[in-house]
């Protein structure tokens, strides 16, 4: 049984008791990640790529302090409208329900409530990880990601982190890191971080029986997927890496710190590449929606099969 704070959206508990394929969506990426319009669109965008794979979409929210499972058309557009959304991460949710605030979930946001509603599979941009501008600025998503067994399909950690770092909790924390149909992991915006993913997998098939491998054996944290954005939408490593190299320079130089990190990189590199890794940002996630919906249909299937 989810908490009382829950909402859970007729359709999603139908799929779910139904043992449907659902797929969680997180929406920092709507509140903080992208400008208006482009994020309510967005939002509308991803869903509708997951009903098209045959899935059900899970847009999960904060509105007036309640934790949404599936927000309708007005909610989403009362949080995508928000002139102050809180960003909600773990420590933020009875926060925002004893204020009664409306809020995006993160990475970690996200998965914890998904994970509570009983969902297994969650797409999103990129993850969180180890900030370059402050040693002690590590993303609670990597925590989420240790701690809570979930599919998460992602392109790989933002080019804006500590990409080594970041890699290497992950694998403290014993979280797969599967590169999709690649032996890298990639950089959100870049196909290739120069880095390595732990195990290459190249189906949906293949990733289910990871998952499920990892899990029977008694490991309860989350496996990673990283896919790669598409060729004809990526911005190449060498590109990148000037405009992060600014945005980060001046993040410093302004002393932005916390919760507004994040936020403030991906808007200067937006600003700073004419709007062309917000493209490229809009393609990675669609991408990874259709991905995560066709996972979480084969891991109905599969499951189903077991169960007979
Ligand atoms: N990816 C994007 N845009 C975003 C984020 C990721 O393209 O806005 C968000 C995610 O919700 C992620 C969060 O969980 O940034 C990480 O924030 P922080 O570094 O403060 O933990
Ligand atoms: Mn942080």
């Amino acid at each position: 049984m989810p908490p009382s704070n829950f909402t859970i959206s007729y359709e999603i508990g139908r799929a779910l008791n139904l043992s449907l394929p659902v797929v969680a969506l997180e929406s920092t990426v709507v509140t903080h990640g992208l400008p208006r319009p482009q994020n309510l669109a967005l939002a509308h965008d991803m869903e509708s790529t997951i009903r098209e794979e045959g899935a059900v979409p899970a847009t999960i929210g904060v509105l007036k302090g309640k934790v949404c499972i599936g927000m309708s058309e007005g909610a989403l557009d009362e949080l995508a409208n928000d002139p102050r959304p809180r960003k909600i991460s773990q420590r933020d949710f009875a926060t925002a329900a004893i204020k009664s605030e409306n809020g995006g979930t993160t990475v970690a946001g996200t998965m914890f409530a998904a994970h509570q509603a009983g969902i297994k599979v969650f797409a999103t941009g990129g993850i969180g990880g180890v900030h370059k501008e402050s040693p002690f600025d590590v993303s609670t998503d990597l925590q989420a990601l240790a701690s809570i067994p979930m599919i998460v399909v992602c392109a790989g950690a933002k080019a804006i982190l500590d990409l080594p770092a970041t890699l290497e909790v992950l694998e403290t924390m014993a979280v797969p890191v599967v590169g999709y149909q690649t032996e890298a992991f990639p950089a959100f915006y870049s196909r290739d971080s120069g880095l390595k993913a732990s195990v290459k997998l190249d189906t949906p098939e293949e990733i289910v029986k990871l998952a499920q491998a990892h899990w029977e054996i008694g490991m309860r944290s989350a496996i990673l997927v990283a896919q790669p954005v598409p060729s004809g939408d990526e911005i190449p490593k060498s590109e990148m890496d000037y405009y992060i190299l600014q945005a980060s320079h001046e993040a410093i130089k302004n002393e932005t710190r916390g919760q507004e990190l994040t936020p403030f990189l991906l808007q200067r590199i937006s600003e700073l590449t004419n709007g062309r890794s917000l493209r490229t940002n809009l393609a990675l996630l669609l991408n990874n929606a259709r991905l995560a919906a066709q996972i979480a249909k084969t891991m109905a299937l599969m499951e189903r099969r077991r169960n007979i």
